[in-house]
């Protein structure tokens, strides 16, 4: 029973909590949450995260909230609807979702619909099963109330008709937007982590996959273990780069493991690029590939196979951190 005392003390920590700045109330909601994302991109989908994080929000609700970020107001040409097409011209998006108690969702080869990680969360919330692909992914989504739209834009359009006149596909090492006019990369993902304040994890993995693959090609970012790993006892990772080496090594979950047997994220994420390596000595000389890790404390770590690879760190002391990952090939490649 409430007694007049307990009435008091509450409506007057409220009232003392109301007359707090705002800044300060969503610092103390905040307490303790970090979201982290590969590549520049990063810093503002971190931002678009942080603003449910602030408010004490989900580390689920932040990842999703982050990603539909990419998805639509970035318009870069490896994720959402300003994504490359494959080789036959078609614009096919990957995406998952998992939180740290093992729930995930994930669709895959998922064409005309804008946001595909919030599909994703549905097939995680309302279906039994985990992964849908291709035409049943987009049928449940229309049924779930997405809107079909066509998304190819003019400028991927026009990318694919410049590819196809030599139709050679070498994926590029790093991501060339910021340095080159043109955007002549073709391959980039933003993969997010989040911590909340409750100190739950969850991420999402979101992209357009290797431009100019080939038809029904999917890579590691909607197959939960391979681009995109979280449990909540341990910690969280996520991937980019040539998907398929990913796959290979079940990176994602790799890392989770051995910051289980107790390396940091920074060595969980240099020992998984080690094995990448090991297995394929002379194709880790071409291909790029990127880890990123936080633990279920806060830390965060990264490594790449090529120098080039960048990652956003989000927390409540600062919004905007980029970082360098360290990498076994430290010359940039062109
Ligand atoms: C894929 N991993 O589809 C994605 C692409 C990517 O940096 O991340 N590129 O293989």
């Amino acid at each position: 029973m409430t007694t007049r005392r307990d009435f008091l003390q509450t409506s007057l920590i409220a009232a003392g909590a109301l007359a707090l700045p705002r800044a300060v109330r969503a610092a103390a909601a905040s307490n303790g949450a970090k979201v982290v994302s590969t590549w520049d991109f990063g810093v503002p989908a971190n931002q678009a995260a942080w603003r449910v994080l602030a408010r004490g929000g989900s580390a689920l609700d932040a990842v999703e909230a982050g990603a539909r970020w990419a998805e639509s107001e970035l318009c870069n040409p490896t994720v959402g609807r300003c994504g490359n097409p494959d080789r036959d011209g078609a614009l096919t998006l990957d995406a998952s979702i998992m939180d740290g108690d093992g729930r995930c969702g994930a669709v895959a080869a998922l064409q005309d619909i804008a946001h595909p990680v919030s599909v994703a969360r549905r097939v995680m919330e309302k279906t039994p099963h985990v992964m849908l692909v291709g035409e049943g992914a987009q049928q449940f989504a229309v049924q779930q109330g997405f809107a079909k739209e066509k998304l190819l834009t003019p400028q991927a359009e026009k990318a694919w008709r410049e590819w196809l006149k030599t139709a050679q596909y070498r994926p590029q090492i790093n991501a060339e937007r910021a340095r080159i006019p043109g955007n002549k990369e073709n391959h980039d993902t933003l993969g997010m982590l989040a911590l909340d304040a409750g100190g739950k994890l969850s991420g999402a993995c979101t992209t357009s996959g290797m431009a100019w693959k080939l038809h029904g090609r999917v890579g590691d970012s909607p197959i939960v273990g391979a681009g995109l790993y979280v449990d909540n006892e341990v910690g969280a990772a996520t991937a980019s780069g040539v998907g398929e080496e990913m796959i290979r090594n079940a990176a994602s979950f790799l890392v989770v493991e051995l910051m289980r047997q107790g390396r940091t994220p920074a060595e969980a994420c240099r020992e998984a690029i080690d094995r990448v390596v090991r297995k394929r000595p002379e194709a880790s000389k071409t291909l790029q590939v990127c880890f990123l890790a936080l633990n279920k404390h806060g830390e965060v770590g990264a490594f790449a196979l090529h120098k080039g690879f960048v990652y956003a760190v989000c927390d409540a002391g600062k919004q905007d951190a980029l970082l360098d990952a360290d990498s076994v090939y430290a010359t940039e490649q062109k």
